[in-house]
């Protein structure tokens, strides 16, 4: 049994959607991400980084105790291992693969983290119109630059890594299907051939499964409290904050 720490995003679909391919047994354990879930010391002694995802493995590859694996790309990696599934073993089928989760994890996720950040939040966070303007530019450019780098790829291949569905597409696909929602339509009419393959993969039933696991969790509507609660709670970290978490999860632990 592998336990998925998880709040319903991009992040977290990435490992549903993969546990859901290999067909291995999960549970979720919600980390409620505006409400500071991913401050509790438990949850800081699998994941430092205070982000979810994060997995423990209850009978891991290669046996032992229970392993706990944070960041999306680690995780995706040690299930494709574990399953011998959606990552080739011959080193330039490999790399091809790996090439493209790494550049997932650098590019597409944090510009779209970033991007979304500047277009839907900055506005309750700042009374600076130039800020806003300036970094939405920035990083709206970026993921456009880099919705055309994927067309390019899919022009010549079926899925990101060539003729095989892979994790590269796993990984990249949840950020990749809500790229209309961050630019506009016309970014499917700009690349044809990535809309063409957010389709076919958005059309597989593991990926639906996982795209909608625990998606309850997120649909109550917040207060006006709750709201204002989250944003400072997302928003405002320091490594003072960072610090003072560390320091109640090692308190805990005595
Ligand atoms: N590089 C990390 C990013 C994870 C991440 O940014 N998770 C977000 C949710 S999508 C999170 O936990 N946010 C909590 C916060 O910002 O405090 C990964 O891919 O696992």
């Amino acid at each position: 049994m592998i336990d998925v720490h998880y709040w319903p995003t991009p992040n977290g679909w990435k490992i549903t959607i993969m546990l859901e391919e290999c067909g291995l047994d999960y549970r979720l354990v919600p980390v409620d991400i505006g409400a500071g879930g991913q401050f509790a010391p438990a949850f800081l002694r699998l994941s430092p980084n205070n982000r979810m995802p994060a997995i423990v493995d209850h009978a891991p590859l290669g046996g032992g105790a229970p392993l706990a694996i944070f960041e999306s790309g680690a995780i995706l990696e040690y299930l494709a291992e574990k399953s011998g599934r959606f990552l080739p073993t011959a080193p330039a089928d490999r790399y091809r693969v790996l090439q493209w989760v790494h550049w997932q994890m650098a590019n597409l996720g944090p510009m779209m983290g970033n991007a979304n950040h500047f277009k839907n939040y900055a506005k309750d966070l700042t009374d600076d119109p130039a800020q806003l303007v300036y970094g939405t530019k920035r990083f709206v450019g970026e993921v456009d630059r880099l919705s055309g780098v994927m067309d390019a790829q899919l022009s010549a291949n079926r899925f990101l890594a060539g003729d095989d569905y892979s994790i590269a597409d796993i990984i990249s696909w949840p950020w990749a299907s809500l790229l209309a929602r961050l630019i506009d339509e016309q970014v499917w009419a700009n690349n044809p051939h990535l809309k063409r393959w957010v389709d076919e993969v958005g059309e597989r039933p593991a990926v639906q499964r996982g795209r909608d696991a625990g998606k309850e969790l997120g649909e109550r509507e917040l207060t006006e409290e709750e709201q204002q609660k989250r944003r400072a709670l997302l928003f405002n970290q320091t490594s003072e904050k960072v610090r003072a978490a560390r320091e109640a999860a090692a308190r805990a632990a005595r």
